[in-house]
């Protein structure tokens, strides 16, 4: 679920790998959310797309055919419920984005969200979760069997995270959660940095590979991915590198707190500072120094790792950020910023009781970021956009309302420290 760039990089070139060579072959059932777009480009080409993999050596383009057919879930949500039903089923794979999930601050299920509020009171089938608790529910009735359920969106604790979503969603319909009794639900650290796709990628692409590209998708040669063994029937993804391990927690922070929380300093910093790419704002020594105190702020969430080991993850971050053939657009990642921040910068603001003056700072850059953008009339881009824009026009002092911007987010004033809003929005020195 999900057909997104990042599926057709990740999940889909490891099953794709892991086909190579082995007697029996898996498909992917497609699923696109809402726009069939890509439905249209891929289904000319019998299914195929085009992945563009940057390494040190230049550029290889790799066609990949692992789908057998593409759903558009906005256009027919009920062949979704049946794909999750069928028996010969044995893996959905979810990259919808944090906002997918349509979870509280708090982590529950929103219910007040549209999507889901229409889903559990007039029956409809439009939200990621309410898909996959009526496919579930289906697949239980038919005696489908097992089956395994992996999250890959950038949220700590993914696969409890939907298992719990998707039992509210039951609750909330009155339905049984019995019928995730045979669903495992793994936790999965997923790694690999993939932007959207411009023309100029797309032509690169193209020169490369010498022909024309099909629904392009460029990413870097860096890839990982790590996996709570749950057990169950699965491709075997280890033969492209992942790795199966009984507790997913430390890989998953490691990679949240310091690569996600990094590219969203750079992101909301950069853009201040006039950058575009993710490339350009890592090249301004400046936001570094920034970036390497928020890698300092990070470093006690990981006790697992040692300082070795954390410096060669970072200095390998920055290599990796570097890439500027990316082209990896600074507002991509700005995007969002009430659902990622929570993941990425908040465990590092509570675990330092709000005394943790880079990630204070990204925050500060986050409002101002929203506040020039509204200014400007521009989109705001973020799941709170509504509320996030009351708050930007509501009347009174701006540490006020920057604090309401915290609730939003899920931190009650009485967490915070006097003169924290103060501290996130103090002027930087340098600009
Ligand atoms: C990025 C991620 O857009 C973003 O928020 O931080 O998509 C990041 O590129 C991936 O998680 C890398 O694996």
């Amino acid at each position: 679920m999900g057909l997104g760039n990042f599926h057709r990089a990740h999940q889909a070139w490891y099953t794709h790998a892991a086909n190579t060579g082995a007697a029996q072959e898996w498909r992917i059932t497609g699923v696109a959310m809402r726009n069939p777009a890509l439905r249209d480009a891929m289904e000319a080409e019998g299914w195929a797309y085009d992945l563009g993999i940057m390494s040190p050596e230049g550029l290889r383009v790799e066609r990949i055919a692992v789908h057998d057919r593409v759903l558009v879930a906005a256009e027919t949500p009920g062949l979704v419920v049946d794909a999750i039903a069928d028996p010969e089923v044995a893996a959905v794979t979810l990259t919808v984005t944090e906002k997918g999930y349509s979870l509280t601050a708090d982590g529950t299920l929103d219910t007040d969200d549209p999507g889901i509020a229409s889903d559990i009171h007039t029956g409809t089938t439009r939200s990621v979760i309410g898909l996959l608790a009526r496919g579930l529910t289906r697949r239980t009735l038919r005696g489908g069997g097992a089956i395994t359920v992996l999250s890959c969106d950038n949220l700590g604790g993914n696969g409890r995270l939907l298992h719990r979503a998707v039992t509210e969603f039951l609750t909330a319909s009155g339905q049984s959660a019995g019928a995730l009794n045979d669903v495992r639900f793994p936790d999965t650290m997923v790694d690999r940095i993939t932007p959207a796709t411009t023309p100029a990628i797309k032509a690169r692409m193209q020169a490369a590979a010498g022909r024309a590209v099909v629904a392009p998708v460029m990413t870097e040669d860096f890839t990982e991915w790590i996996i709570e063994d749950t057990g169950g029937t699965l491709p075997d993804w280890t033969s492209a590198g992942a790795a199966f391990v009984p507790d997913v927690g430390p890989y998953e922070r490691r990679k949240l707190l310091l690569l996600n929380g990094a590219h969203s300093a750079l992101a909301y910093g950069g853009l201040l500072r006039g950058h575009d790419y993710v490339h350009q704002a890592v090249a301004d020594a400046r936001l570094m120094t920034h970036i390497r105190a928020l890698w300092a702020e990070a470093a006690p969430l990981l006790p697992e790792f040692g300082q070795d080991d954390i410096a060669a993850y970072t200095d390998a971050l920055t290599s990796r950020f570097s890439v500027s053939a990316l082209e990896h657009r600074l507002s991509q990642i700005a995007m969002d910023g009430s659902a990622k921040l929570q993941q990425r910068i908040l465990p590092i603001l509570r675990h330092h009781r709000f005394q943790a003056p880079a990630a204070s700072r990204v925050l500060g850059d986050w409002w101002r970021v929203l506040t020039l953008r509204d200014g400007r009339g521009e989109p705001l881009g973020d799941p709170m956009a509504q509320a996030l824009q009351d708050v930007i026009a509501s009347a009174g002092p701006e540490a006020d309302r920057f604090g309401q911007v915290m609730q939003l987010v899920g931190v009650p004033a009485g967490d915070l420290p006097a003169g924290f809003a103060a501290a996130c929005l103090s002027p930087r020195p340098e600009s």
